[in-house]
This record gives structure tokens, C-alpha cells and sequence, in this order.
């Protein structure tokens, strides 16, 4: 098994994520590809804006219509910060046979020397990391230097969103519709997430939201 893994904060899932994602898979063919959002990104120096159970909510409602797309609650699960280091161990004891691939975007990729154990990362998977038109892949391998043999640089569509940008379209009353799969902003409207205001939300409330037993359902990751 090629097992793809896509790791995020998702604050919220957007479709660059999910481009990202179903461009590694054909390229790389990877099947199936498991979406994990973290508890507390260890890179981020303030926690993310939503609730993390919220994020997995948004995860699920974004990936379950894709037969190859799963959902993880295994860094959920774990005291933070979330680790990639820690999740991989935790998928190579899980999954012995499967090859591991760890999709991130090509700027992000670029830091790997700074993340937890790097050496231990890149023995445990391959990096594909996602390259936007443009984008210098010279400069990329040249940044990564030991690293750049545990790393595969796929070029993919630019899609040009941010989970930075939806939220202050949210908090500004501005639409994010076409930005992220309908399900994921009905979910942001009716839980009241990224208003930026104090008005509480409605998570655990009885009015058809995506719950934890309805998404074990959907995907049983
Ligand atoms: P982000 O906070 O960047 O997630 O975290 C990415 C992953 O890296 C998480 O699993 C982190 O735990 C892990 N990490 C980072 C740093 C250190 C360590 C671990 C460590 O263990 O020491 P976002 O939700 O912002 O984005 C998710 C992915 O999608 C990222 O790789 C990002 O580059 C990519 N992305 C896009 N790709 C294509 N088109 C777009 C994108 N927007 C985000 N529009």
C-alpha cells in the first residue's frame, strides 16, 4: 500500500488542500490518502482559531464524498503539540507493509531541517511536496540540501486560497462560497466559527451537524 497523508491544521479545509491531495495521489498513486488535522500545530505560535474537534467536523464534511480520501482523529487523540514525528511512528506500527508519503506544500517543505527529529522523518516517509506554477524547484532542493532525496516535488494547479483568508472572510461578512466545499461553510455558518465576536457556537447542539458517531460512518479512519 502507497499510503498518502495529508497533515494540516485545516482552519478550515479548503480546496488548495484538496487539490493538493488529489494531485499527489495521481502522480505519485497513492491510495488511499488520510487527512489529519492536528490538536496544536507545533510550528504556530498561537492555537489555531476553531476548535479542533470542529476542524475534524470540517475534515470529514470535506473528504467523505472521495472514496480514496479518509479522515484521522489519531493526533486529536494525543496530548500537544502534534508531532508529525510521533503520527508517523504511530502509522508505520499501524501499517507495517505500507510505503508512507507525507504531502505538504513546497513552502512549508522547505523547513523540514527545523521540524522534531527530521532524520528520523524522512526514514520513516517520502515528502511530496507541492509545487504551484511558478514555483522554483532549483531553489527548493538547494534550501533542503541533505533532505532534498526524501522529497518529491510534484507541480500542481495553483489554488490560490488561504485558511487565513476564509476566516477573515467570515469575520468581515464577506463570502467564501467556491472557496471550500459547500458542506464546510455550511458548517462554518451554522456553528458560528470565525465571526470573530464572542457569540458562543452550537458544537454538540442537535440540528443535524456532523457528529463524531455520523462521521465514523462516513469514514472510519
Ligand atoms: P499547517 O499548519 O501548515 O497546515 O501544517 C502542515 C503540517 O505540517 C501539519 O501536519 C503540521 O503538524 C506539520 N508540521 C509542521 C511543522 C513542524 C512539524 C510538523 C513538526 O512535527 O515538527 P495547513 O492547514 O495550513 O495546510 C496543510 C497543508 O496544505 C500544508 O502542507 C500547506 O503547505 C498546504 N497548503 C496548500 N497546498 C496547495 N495549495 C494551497 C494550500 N494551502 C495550504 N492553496
Amino acid at each position: 500500500m502507497r499510503l498518502g497523508i495529508m497533515g494540516g491544521t485545516f482552519d478550515p479545509i479548503h480546496y488548495g488542500h484538496l487539490v493538493a491531495a488529489q494531485e499527489a495521489r495521481a502522480a505519485l498513486r497513492l491510495d488511499p490518502i488520510v487527512f489529519i488535522p492536528c490538536r496544536q500545530p507545533p510550528h504556530r505560535p498561537t492555537p489555531p482559531a476553531a476548535d479542533a474537534e470542529h476542524r475534524y467536523a470540517m475534515t470529514i464534511a470535506a473528504t467523505c464524498t472521495n472514496p480514496s480520501f479518509r479522515a484521522s482523529r489519531v493526533e486529536l487523540e494525543r496530548p500537544a503539540p502534534s508531532y508529525t514525528v510521533d503520527t508517523l511512528r504511530w502509522l508505520h506500527d499501524e501499517e507495517p507493509a505500507a510505503e508512507l508519503f507525507f504531502i505538504t506544500g513546497a513552502d512549508a517543505v522547505r523547513e523540514l531541517a527545523t521540524w522534531r527529529e527530521p532524520e528520523r522523518l524522512v526514514e520513516l516517509c517520502r515528502f511530496v511536496a507541492i509545487a504551484r506554477p511558478g514555483y522554483d524547484l532549483g531553489g527548493l532542493e538547494r534550501d533542503l540540501g541533505e533532505f532534498a532525496r526524501a522529497v518529491s516535488p510534484i507541480q500542481a494547479p495553483g489554488v490560490d486560497i488561504s485558511s487565513t483568508e476564509i476566516r477573515q472572510r467570515v469575520s468581515q461578512g464577506r463570502p467564501i462560497k467556491y472557496l471550500t466545499p459547500e458542506p464546510v461553510e455550511a458548517y462554518i455558518v451554522k456553528h458560528g466559527l470565525y465571526r470573530g465576536d464572542d457569540q458562543p457556537d452550537e458544537k454538540g447542539g442537535d440540528q443535524g451537524c456532523p457528529s463524531r458517531s455520523t462521521s465514523a460512518t462516513c469514514h472510519g479512519a
